[in-house]
Order: C-alpha cells, then sequence, then structure tokens
C-alpha cells in the first residue's frame, strides 16, 4: 500500500467503498489523516469495516471541517445527477478529488531524482490491453513494474514507491476529471468514441477530460497518441504546436513521417531518420486484429520512451499472454470455438471482435448504451446469428430483424450460451466461433463486466464438460441444470 502522507494531519471524506474508497481510506489513515468514510450501502460499509476501514457517518457531518472528498470514480458530482455528498461539498467549498490525485500528490513530493515513473494510458477503447501489455513488457525486461488504477488494484493499494519504480496506470475519464497535479514521463491517449455521455454530457468534454492525461508533462516526457481517428489526428497537432513535450504518433493504419506504425502486419518505429523493424505482429497470437496492433505500437512508444532497449520490447510483445475478457479464447467444442469479450460494453468496443472472425454465433446485450448497435450493422455479414440477453434484447432484436439478420432473444446469458453452441455445432461452418460481445453495460445483469465475463467462462465450461460426458450425441444438453 502507499501511504498517504502528504495528508497528515488534515479532516478527509471518503465517499464510496468500493476498490478505490477503501484503498483511499486506508491509505489515508496510514498517512496520519482524519478519514471519514462513508457509503450509501450498509453491507458494503460493513464489508468496509472488516477491511479495516473506520466509518464515521457523513450525513450528518460538519462539512466545513474538510480539506477534501475523495469520492469515487463511479459516484457522479455533476451529470446525470450529483451525488448528495458532491452538493454538500460544493457548498462548504471543499475540493473533490480521487485517489489518482492522492496518488499525483504523494509522486510530487518526492525529489525529483527520486521519483517513480508513471506511465499513464487512456483512451476510449484498448486501455487495459495496451496496459496490460506495458506492464507485461516491462516486467519481461526486470523493471519493478505496478500495474493498476482503472484495471485491477486500485492505484494506492500499489506498492510502495521508490525511484525504480515504474507504475502502469490505466484511467478512465471518471478518474482524469478529478486529477489535478499528475505528470505522466509517459501518457498514452489511444482513441475517442462516444462513450459514458450520461456523466459527461457531451464528446467535448469527455474528450476534454480524457486530455486532462497531458497536464503537467515537461519536454522531458513523452505524450503518444493514436492517429487512426480524427480526435487523435487533431490532437496530435495541437500538442505538436504547443512544443513543451515529445508527441509519439502511432498508428495502425497508415506510414508515420514520424512515430510508430504498423504496416504489413510489422511493427514499425520512426523516432528518429530510419525506420527500424521492431516485431512481426502475425506472430503475437494475443494480439489479433488491427486494434490489437494499434494496443502494441502504443506501448512500444510508451516503454521505449522510458528507455527500454527496442530489441527486448519486440521480444516481450510476441510473448503477451494476453488480457481475460479481451477477445479471449475460452475453450473449444469440437469444431466450436469460445472468445469472451465481455470488457467490449459498448459498440464500438465489441466493433473489433465481430470484424476479427467469421461465421459468428453473437451474444449481444445488456444495459444498453447511447446508439445501440446500430453503428454494427455494417459486420452482419460475419454474423450467422445473434443471441439477446438483459434489458437491451427487445430494442436490439427489432434492430436486427428490420435489418434482416436472424436473431432470438434468449433473456439469459446461460440460455444464449446453450442456444449459440447447438446451432454452431449443427452449421456447415468449418470453424465457427461462439462470441460474447455484449456491446452494452453488464449492470442489468451483472455487478461489472469482469464477473460478466466469469460467468461466461464457467458456463462454457460447465457445457465442455457436460458435452464431453454425453458421448454420440452431436447436441449439448438443453440447459446446464437439468444435466448437471
Ligand atoms: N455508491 C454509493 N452511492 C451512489 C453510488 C455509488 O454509495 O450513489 C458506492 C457504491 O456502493 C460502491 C462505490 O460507491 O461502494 C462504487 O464506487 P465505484 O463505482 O467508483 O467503484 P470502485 O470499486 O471504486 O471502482 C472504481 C472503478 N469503477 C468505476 O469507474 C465505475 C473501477 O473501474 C476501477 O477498476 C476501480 O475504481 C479501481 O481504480 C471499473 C469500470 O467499470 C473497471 N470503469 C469504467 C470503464 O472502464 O468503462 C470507467
Amino acid at each position: 500500500m502507499i501511504k498517504a502522507g502528504t495528508f497528515k494531519g488534515q479532516t478527509v471524506a471518503v465517499f464510496g467503498l468500493g476498490r478505490t474508497g477503501v484503498s483511499a481510506a486506508l491509505s489515508l489513515a496510514a498517512g496520519g489523516a482524519d478519514v471519514w468514510a462513508w457509503d450509501d450501502r450498509k453491507v458494503t460499509r460493513d464489508q468496509a469495516a472488516e477491511l479495516g476501514v473506520s466509518l464515521k457517518d457523513l450525513t450528518t457531518a460538519d462539512w466545513s471541517q474538510f480539506n477534501a472528498l475523495v469520492l469515487s470514480p463511479g459516484v457522479p458530482d455533476r451529470l446525470p445527477k450529483p451525488h448528495w455528498t458532491a452538493l454538500r461539498a460544493g457548498e462548504a467549498g471543499v475540493e473533490i478529488i480521487c485517489d489518482i490525485e492522492i496518488f499525483a500528490r504523494e509522486v510530487n513530493a518526492r525529489p525529483e531524482h527520486d521519483r517513480p515513473k508513471i506511465i499513464a494510458i487512456t483512451g476510449t477503447n484498448g486501455k487495459s490491453t495496451t496496459t496490460a501489455l506495458i506492464g507485461h513488457i516491462l516486467k519481461s525486461v526486470n523493471k519493478d513494474a505496478q500495474i493498476g488504477g482503472n484495471i485491477g488494484r486500485g492505484v494506492l493499494d500499489l506498492d510502495r514507491m521508490h525511484a525504480g519504480t515504474h507504475y502502469v496506470i490505466e484511467l478512465s475519464s471518471y478518474q482524469l476529471e478529478r486529477t489535478q497535479s499528475l505528470r505522466a514521463n509517459a501518457a498514452v491517449f489511444l482513441n475517442l468514441s462516444p462513450d459514458h455521455l450520461e456523466r459527461h454530457g457531451t464528446l467535448e468534454d469527455y474528450g476534454l477530460a480524457k486530455q486532462r492525461i497531458f497536464t503537467n508533462q515537461t519536454a522531458e516526457d513523452t505524450a503518444v497518441i493514436g492517429v487512426d481517428d480524427d480526435y487523435g489526428k487533431a490532437l496530435c497537432s495541437q500538442l505538436k504546436v504547443k512544443n513543451g513535450r515529445r508527441v509519439l504518433p502511432i498508428s495502425a493504419r497508415r506510414s508515420l513521417g514520424h512515430g510508430v506504425a504498423v504496416l504489413g502486419g510489422k511493427l514499425f518505429c520512426k523516432a528518429h531518420k530510419k525506420g527500424v523493424q521492431i516485431c512481426d505482429m502475425t506472430k503475437a497470437l494475443a494480439l489479433e486484429g488491427r486494434h490489437n496492433w494499434q494496443n502494441a505500437a502504443a506501448a512500444y512508444a510508451a516503454v521505449q520512451s522510458v528507455g527500454v532497449n527496442p530489441k527486448l520490447i519486440g521480444k516481450a510483445i510476441l510473448s503477451f499472454p494476453g488480457l481475460a475478457h479481451r477477445m479471449e479464447t475460452i475453450g473449444k467444442l469440437r469444431k466450436v470455438r469460445f472468445v469472451n469479450d465481455s470488457k467490449a460494453t459498448n459498440a464500438d468496443a465489441a466493433r473489433q471482435a465481430l470484424a476479427s472472425y467469421d461465421k459468428i454465433y453473437w451474444i449481444a446485450g445488456g444495459e444498453p448504451k447511447t446508439g445501440g448497435i446500430k453503428p454494427l450493422l455494417d459486420l452482419m455479414p460475419n454474423v450467422s446469428k445473434a443471441y439477446l440477453i438483459g434489458k437491451a434484447a427487445p430494442k436490439f432484436h427489432k434492430v436486427l430483424n428490420k435489418a434482416e439478420v436472424e436473431n432470438k432473444v434468449s433473456g439469459t446469458l446461460e440460455m444464449a450460451l446453450v442456444c449459440a453452441t447447438k446451432d454452431a455445432l449443427q452449421s456447415d461452418a468449418k470453424n465457427p466461433i461462439v462470441l460474447l460481445a455484449p456491446a452494452c453495460a453488464s449492470f442489468d445483469q451483472f455487478k461489472d463486466f469482469e464477473v460478466r465475463g466469469d460467468a461466461f467462462r464457467s458456463n462454457v465450461k460447465d457445457l465442455i464438460n457436460l458435452f464431453s460426458k454425453d458421448v454420440g450425441t452431436s447436441t449439448p444438453p438443453d440447459s446446464f441444470e437439468s444435466s448437471a
């Protein structure tokens, strides 16, 4: 754990006792702050207390005593409706921050020569894969890499800092809008497409929140920017004219005069005069698809900017084992391959898997996002049949019927899996794929996308086991329960 010594002697409110809130409360208390930790849900408060968080009721507190409110990223302070703690903080003039801001202040409090390296990653899609890949490369070259933020562990839960630590931090727009002091030695901005608009209001405000990743960078730091979308292209030009940091564009679509690009499946770096081939991406089995090539280009650019040898980076990219819930192959039943892409929580993220395969038996749905699945209709030639789940199912059913795409409202993930597997096994396709790429949030049926992906994984395993016991038949059982 990182102790938050910069808040010593201060009184700090911590609201939301999920992953972030618990780690912030423990870190602040260990650093000597008077912490008032609270959550609306009693069961969550009880769990936090068991983890050592001391609770104090914020509903009856005198808010003028607080130096800051650490508000969990998932709790809104403006849109769609400000949470009551944000209103109380506003009335009392208390600043609202998040765990990333506390972390940044801890780094800044150290003398410059004793600071860890910070590699921060944002973007609408691909940030978890890029973060994990950067962590993997750094670990492969024996660096002390600590990976967290919007992926895995909350940032204050990571190991203590020292000059040799490399913190690889995935940052969401929710976290960035509550962060002022972070200086990233390498800041990666992958792409931008509409997402989380209920929270940011407009695409412009969402983009501005993400751009905060570059705040405080100096001439010694690097901005890595994906230029395969118009937003990134414009942002790259803007930052270049601002002067003040090194700007490295990355692309998986076109050759760049200066930057890192994947062309014809090969990763090239042209950071100086001559272009150098780094590795053959077609051999990186866990990084299939053009979107992953962009992630690899970004990871290469970020890691080489903090001084790692290019050849070693190329080797490490090829040995990356991949990320759970991201186009993750989780098993095979005869000719059918099962792919878990539960992290595809919007249409843009689902596009990548749908574009990477054909003969897809597609499981989609959940809590619908703005725009639904209409932006994916051009990829429907790859889909043999869709199986719809959750709240979005009736709407998606209408859209797919209109586009003449065969589909079925299955309701639950289990039912969708059974039906999709049966159809895939009985099809003429040589290598059919049963793909979970929901293009929706998970909250209507699951705690989060990780729980949804884990449920899919365990259902697939059960199905494979049940089916292999039933050798001789060509179809899987009708449900898990009846055959278990
Ligand atoms: N709560 C209330 N009242 C409310 C709303 C929430 O009391 O009105 C409480 C809940 O009971 C809960 C806590 O607030 O205890 C929820 O906090 P949170 O949703 O911020 O969850 P954390 O567990 O702290 O997780 C957060 C990130 N969650 C979100 O941004 C929604 C996690 O990202 C992140 O991994 C974690 O911090 C560690 O940094 C998840 C995510 O879905 C993976 N991120 C979004 C995305 O990737 O698209 C942004």
